[in-house]
Protein backbone atom coordinates (compact mmCIF):
# COMPACT_ATOMS: atom_id res chain seq x y z
CA UNK A 1 0.00 0.00 0.00
CA UNK A 2 1.11 3.88 -0.55
CA UNK A 3 2.22 5.61 1.84
CA UNK A 4 -0.60 8.07 3.59
CA UNK A 5 0.08 10.84 5.26
CA UNK A 6 -2.10 14.25 5.61
CA UNK A 7 -3.29 15.40 2.18
CA UNK A 8 -0.52 13.50 0.30
CA UNK A 9 -0.24 10.00 -0.81
CA UNK A 10 2.92 8.39 -1.98
CA UNK A 11 3.34 5.35 -4.71
CA UNK A 12 6.58 3.57 -4.49
CA UNK A 13 7.49 2.31 -8.16
CA UNK A 14 10.83 0.43 -9.16
CA UNK A 15 12.80 -0.37 -12.31
CA UNK A 16 14.07 -3.61 -11.54
CA UNK A 17 16.05 -5.89 -13.77
CA UNK A 18 19.92 -7.65 -14.90
CA UNK A 19 22.76 -5.79 -15.01
CA UNK A 20 23.03 -3.23 -17.50
CA UNK A 21 19.78 -3.79 -19.17
CA UNK A 22 19.21 -0.11 -19.14
CA UNK A 23 16.96 0.84 -16.10
CA UNK A 24 18.89 3.87 -15.13
CA UNK A 25 18.25 4.98 -18.74
CA UNK A 26 14.44 4.32 -18.95
CA UNK A 27 14.66 6.55 -15.86
CA UNK A 28 16.73 9.59 -17.53
CA UNK A 29 14.79 9.32 -20.54
CA UNK A 30 11.08 9.21 -18.93
CA UNK A 31 12.78 12.57 -17.22
CA UNK A 32 12.86 14.31 -20.27
CA UNK A 33 9.66 13.44 -21.44
CA UNK A 34 7.89 14.55 -18.44
CA UNK A 35 6.84 17.70 -18.29
CA UNK A 36 8.70 20.41 -16.39
CA UNK A 37 6.10 21.26 -13.32
CA UNK A 38 5.48 17.38 -12.25
CA UNK A 39 8.88 16.03 -12.06
CA UNK A 40 11.73 16.58 -9.43
CA UNK A 41 15.50 15.55 -10.51
CA UNK A 42 16.70 12.70 -11.26
CA UNK A 43 19.33 12.27 -8.46
CA UNK A 44 21.32 9.46 -7.94
CA UNK A 45 22.98 7.41 -5.24
CA UNK A 46 26.52 6.49 -6.46
CA UNK A 47 27.17 5.27 -9.71
CA UNK A 48 30.87 3.42 -10.32
CA UNK A 49 31.74 3.31 -14.37
CA UNK A 50 28.03 4.24 -15.06
CA UNK A 51 26.77 1.39 -13.10
CA UNK A 52 24.40 1.58 -10.56
CA UNK A 53 25.82 0.92 -6.72
CA UNK A 54 22.55 1.67 -4.44
CA UNK A 55 19.83 3.52 -7.01
CA UNK A 56 18.08 6.61 -9.10
CA UNK A 57 15.08 8.21 -7.74
CA UNK A 58 13.06 10.32 -9.54
CA UNK A 59 9.96 12.33 -8.25
CA UNK A 60 7.43 13.11 -9.30
CA UNK A 61 3.59 14.00 -8.73
CA UNK A 62 0.65 15.97 -9.52
CA UNK A 63 -2.73 17.75 -7.48
CA UNK A 64 -6.22 15.89 -7.31
CA UNK A 65 -9.76 17.81 -7.83
CA UNK A 66 -9.66 17.01 -4.18
CA UNK A 67 -6.99 18.56 -2.96
CA UNK A 68 -5.24 15.23 -2.47
CA UNK A 69 -1.53 15.38 -3.51
CA UNK A 70 -0.16 12.11 -5.85
CA UNK A 71 3.35 11.47 -5.42
CA UNK A 72 5.30 8.95 -7.28
CA UNK A 73 8.87 7.78 -6.20
CA UNK A 74 10.55 6.27 -8.73
CA UNK A 75 13.68 4.13 -8.13
CA UNK A 76 16.13 1.75 -10.08
CA UNK A 77 17.71 -0.74 -8.62
CA UNK A 78 21.32 -1.92 -9.04
CA UNK A 79 21.67 -5.08 -11.43
CA UNK A 80 24.65 -6.44 -10.79
CA UNK A 81 24.52 -9.74 -9.15
CA UNK A 82 26.97 -8.66 -6.16
CA UNK A 83 24.17 -6.30 -5.14
CA UNK A 84 21.41 -8.25 -3.76
CA UNK A 85 21.28 -7.08 -0.51
CA UNK A 86 20.64 -3.30 -1.91
CA UNK A 87 18.01 -4.53 -4.15
CA UNK A 88 16.06 -5.83 -1.41
CA UNK A 89 15.96 -2.90 0.50
CA UNK A 90 15.21 -1.29 -3.05
CA UNK A 91 11.86 -3.25 -3.56
CA UNK A 92 10.86 -3.39 0.13
CA UNK A 93 6.92 -1.64 0.15
CA UNK A 94 7.76 -1.07 -3.74
CA UNK A 95 3.65 -0.57 -4.97
CA UNK A 96 4.70 -1.51 -8.71
CA UNK A 97 7.10 -2.74 -10.41
CA UNK A 98 8.67 -2.22 -14.43
CA UNK A 99 10.69 -5.24 -15.09
CA UNK A 100 13.70 -4.13 -17.47
CA UNK A 101 15.00 -7.47 -19.76
CA UNK A 102 17.75 -7.24 -22.03
CA UNK A 103 16.77 -8.22 -25.17
CA UNK A 104 19.93 -9.44 -26.60
CA UNK A 105 19.82 -13.53 -27.26
CA UNK A 106 22.96 -14.01 -25.31
CA UNK A 107 21.05 -11.92 -22.50
CA UNK A 108 18.29 -14.98 -21.53
CA UNK A 109 20.00 -16.11 -18.67
CA UNK A 110 20.68 -13.23 -17.00
CA UNK A 111 17.15 -12.01 -18.01
CA UNK A 112 15.74 -15.35 -16.09
CA UNK A 113 17.69 -15.35 -12.96
CA UNK A 114 16.91 -11.61 -12.44
CA UNK A 115 13.86 -12.09 -12.71
CA UNK A 116 13.37 -15.03 -10.19
CA UNK A 117 15.72 -13.06 -7.91
CA UNK A 118 12.60 -10.14 -8.01
CA UNK A 119 9.96 -13.10 -7.13
CA UNK A 120 11.78 -14.66 -4.93
CA UNK A 121 12.88 -11.16 -2.73
CA UNK A 122 9.34 -9.79 -3.24
CA UNK A 123 8.32 -13.21 -1.40
CA UNK A 124 11.26 -11.70 1.05
CA UNK A 125 10.19 -8.32 2.10
CA UNK A 126 6.68 -9.50 2.25
CA UNK A 127 5.36 -8.32 -1.44
CA UNK A 128 2.04 -10.07 -2.53
CA UNK A 129 4.34 -10.77 -5.68
CA UNK A 130 1.02 -12.56 -7.43
CA UNK A 131 -0.84 -9.47 -7.20
CA UNK A 132 1.70 -6.69 -7.49
CA UNK A 133 1.02 -4.27 -10.72
CA UNK A 134 4.02 -5.46 -12.99
CA UNK A 135 5.23 -4.67 -16.26
CA UNK A 136 7.78 -6.43 -18.26
CA UNK A 137 9.85 -4.30 -20.66
CA UNK A 138 12.22 -6.02 -23.12
CA UNK A 139 14.42 -3.31 -23.53
CA UNK A 140 17.39 -2.43 -26.07
CA UNK A 141 15.35 -3.31 -29.00
CA UNK A 142 17.91 -1.69 -31.41
CA UNK A 143 20.48 -5.00 -31.12
CA UNK A 144 20.88 -6.85 -33.95
CA UNK A 145 21.44 -10.02 -31.61
CA UNK A 146 17.43 -8.93 -30.16
CA UNK A 147 15.54 -11.92 -29.36
CA UNK A 148 12.68 -11.51 -32.26
CA UNK A 149 9.03 -10.10 -30.42
CA UNK A 150 7.30 -13.38 -31.53
CA UNK A 151 9.19 -15.46 -29.67
CA UNK A 152 9.28 -13.04 -27.07
CA UNK A 153 5.58 -12.68 -26.82
CA UNK A 154 4.90 -16.50 -27.33
CA UNK A 155 7.09 -17.23 -24.97
CA UNK A 156 5.36 -15.03 -22.48
CA UNK A 157 1.76 -16.26 -24.06
CA UNK A 158 0.57 -17.32 -20.07
CA UNK A 159 2.42 -14.89 -17.96
CA UNK A 160 -0.35 -12.26 -16.57
CA UNK A 161 1.94 -8.89 -17.16
CA UNK A 162 1.99 -6.89 -20.34
CA UNK A 163 5.09 -7.14 -22.14
CA UNK A 164 6.36 -3.77 -23.79
CA UNK A 165 8.89 -3.42 -26.39
CA UNK A 166 11.56 -0.67 -25.93
CA UNK A 167 14.86 1.13 -26.61
CA UNK A 168 15.45 3.42 -23.77
CA UNK A 169 18.78 4.90 -25.44
CA UNK A 170 16.29 6.36 -28.10
CA UNK A 171 13.66 7.30 -25.60
CA UNK A 172 11.26 4.53 -27.31
CA UNK A 173 8.64 3.64 -25.31
CA UNK A 174 9.90 4.58 -22.55
CA UNK A 175 6.60 6.53 -21.51
CA UNK A 176 4.68 3.98 -22.78
CA UNK A 177 6.19 1.73 -20.21
CA UNK A 178 5.47 4.03 -17.68
CA UNK A 179 1.98 4.55 -18.13
CA UNK A 180 0.78 1.04 -18.95
CA UNK A 181 2.43 0.46 -15.05
CA UNK A 182 0.16 3.37 -14.16
CA UNK A 183 -3.11 2.18 -15.76
CA UNK A 184 -2.14 -1.09 -13.45
CA UNK A 185 -1.60 1.11 -10.10
CA UNK A 186 -4.65 2.72 -10.57
CA UNK A 187 -6.59 -0.48 -11.34
CA UNK A 188 -5.39 -2.51 -8.40
CA UNK A 189 -5.40 0.75 -5.77
CA UNK A 190 -8.54 2.84 -7.31
CA UNK A 191 -11.30 1.12 -4.92
CA UNK A 192 -9.20 0.61 -1.80
CA UNK A 193 -8.46 4.22 -1.72
CA UNK A 194 -11.27 5.70 -3.37
CA UNK A 195 -9.47 7.53 -5.83
CA UNK A 196 -12.39 8.21 -8.01
CA UNK A 197 -15.09 8.27 -5.44
CA UNK A 198 -13.59 10.65 -2.78
CA UNK A 199 -11.03 11.77 -5.20
CA UNK A 200 -12.52 12.69 -8.52
CA UNK A 201 -9.44 11.05 -9.72
CA UNK A 202 -10.41 8.58 -13.06
CA UNK A 203 -7.96 6.43 -14.97
CA UNK A 204 -7.45 8.87 -17.48
CA UNK A 205 -6.72 11.35 -15.15
CA UNK A 206 -4.25 9.76 -13.30
CA UNK A 207 -2.36 8.76 -16.14
CA UNK A 208 -2.55 12.16 -17.36
CA UNK A 209 -1.71 13.93 -14.53
CA UNK A 210 0.99 11.88 -14.19
CA UNK A 211 2.22 12.38 -17.49
CA UNK A 212 1.71 16.14 -17.41
CA UNK A 213 -0.16 15.84 -21.05
CA UNK A 214 -3.55 15.85 -22.31
CA UNK A 215 -4.84 12.28 -23.97
N1 LIG B 1 21.77 -0.46 -27.65
C1 LIG B 1 21.13 -0.04 -26.58
N2 LIG B 1 21.83 0.25 -25.47
C2 LIG B 1 21.13 0.70 -24.39
C3 LIG B 1 19.72 0.85 -24.40
N3 LIG B 1 19.32 1.29 -23.18
C4 LIG B 1 20.46 1.42 -22.45
N4 LIG B 1 21.55 1.07 -23.17
C5 LIG B 1 22.97 1.07 -22.77
O1 LIG B 1 23.20 0.01 -21.85
C6 LIG B 1 24.20 0.39 -20.88
C7 LIG B 1 23.62 0.22 -19.48
O2 LIG B 1 22.54 1.15 -19.29
P1 LIG B 1 22.05 1.59 -17.84
O3 LIG B 1 20.82 2.37 -18.02
O4 LIG B 1 23.17 2.17 -17.08
O5 LIG B 1 21.72 0.14 -17.25
P2 LIG B 1 21.27 -0.25 -15.78
O6 LIG B 1 20.23 -1.27 -15.94
O7 LIG B 1 20.94 0.96 -14.98
O8 LIG B 1 22.62 -0.92 -15.22
P3 LIG B 1 23.02 -1.19 -13.66
O9 LIG B 1 22.75 0.06 -12.92
O10 LIG B 1 24.49 -1.56 -13.70
O11 LIG B 1 22.20 -2.35 -13.22
C8 LIG B 1 24.55 1.85 -21.21
O12 LIG B 1 25.73 1.85 -22.00
C9 LIG B 1 23.35 2.33 -22.01
O13 LIG B 1 23.66 3.38 -22.89
C10 LIG B 1 19.01 0.54 -25.61
O14 LIG B 1 17.78 0.66 -25.73
N5 LIG B 1 19.77 0.09 -26.66
MG1 LIG C 1 21.61 1.74 -13.21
Amino acid sequence: MPEESPGSLTFKLVYYGPAQSGKTTNLLRLHDQLSPELKGEVMTMETKDDRTLFFDLLPLGFRAPSGLLIKLRLFTVPGQVAHDGTRKAVLSRADGVVFVADSARNQEVNNGEAFQSMADNCHRVGLDFEHLPLVVQFNKRDLPNAVPETEIRDRWANAPWPLCFACALQGKAVTETFETLLRLLYRHHALPLALATTHGISEEAFVTGLLGRSS
